[in-house]
């Protein structure tokens, strides 16, 4: 069975004025369509993969053949990135996170403003495309950035937030401009979605 991608969870103009209609269209219906088209026709080569979900085969990728290692990292990473990423946004989101991630980022970095400015300059500082991360390692709360679609979970790490910083997720309505579009984003933020995501981290 070939796997599929989700309808968004909104609408394509719910996350207005801070991510723009045509951006989300063209970001879940052509890029992340591609990732999951891509992984498709590499697991095709290796059906014997197909019984996996997305996350199984970014999670260890030393056991995926080597003829399609590359692909899978790729469109499968965009695959599993791109479908958190949906869900840890939402219509009328944002503001002060709650919950057990508010008092983890209060220990971690002092106060949700500081949190946001390093999250912020690391995404800000990523070389090209990437992802932004918020992960959990050892007890305590990291930023990470990684290249491309590579994602946490190749690292053994769970993903607990992420912000897309490919050009694609903003430069229809930002163009150059990214810092404007990691400071708009944190408006979109789902802490429901980000709390439920540190439950399963820090298990
Ligand atoms: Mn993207």
């Amino acid at each position: 069975m070939a796997y599929e991608l989700a309808p968004l969870p909104y609408d394509y103009a719910a996350l207005e004025p801070h991510i723009d209609e045509a951006t989300m269209k063209l970001h879940h219906d052509k890029h992340h369509q591609t990732y999951v088209t891509n992984l498709n026709a590499a697991i095709d080569k290796h059906p014997e993969l197909a019984s996996k979900t997305p996350e199984e085969l970014i999670k260890n990728l030393s056991a995926i053949p080597e003829d399609i290692r590359t692909a899978v990292k790729n469109h499968g990473g965009g695959h599993v990135n791109h479908t958190m990423f949906w869900q840890i946004m939402k219509p009328a989101g944002g503001g002060e996170p709650n919950g057990a991630i508010a008092a983890q980022i209060k220990a971690d970095f002092g106060d949700f403003e500081n949190f946001k400015k390093l999250f912020n300059e690391a995404a800000a500082k990523q070389f090209g495309s990437g992802w932004g991360w918020l992960v959990f390692q050892a007890g305590k709360l990291k930023i990470v950035t990684t290249a491309n679609q590579d994602s946490p979970l190749s690292e053994g790490l769970y993903p607990i937030l992420a912000n897309d910083i490919w050009e694609h997720a903003y430069y229809l309505k930002y163009q150059n401009r990214r810092a404007d579009y990691l400071a708009a984003w944190w408006n979109v933020v789902n802490w429901d979605e980000v709390n439920k995501r540190f439950a399963i981290a820090s298990k």
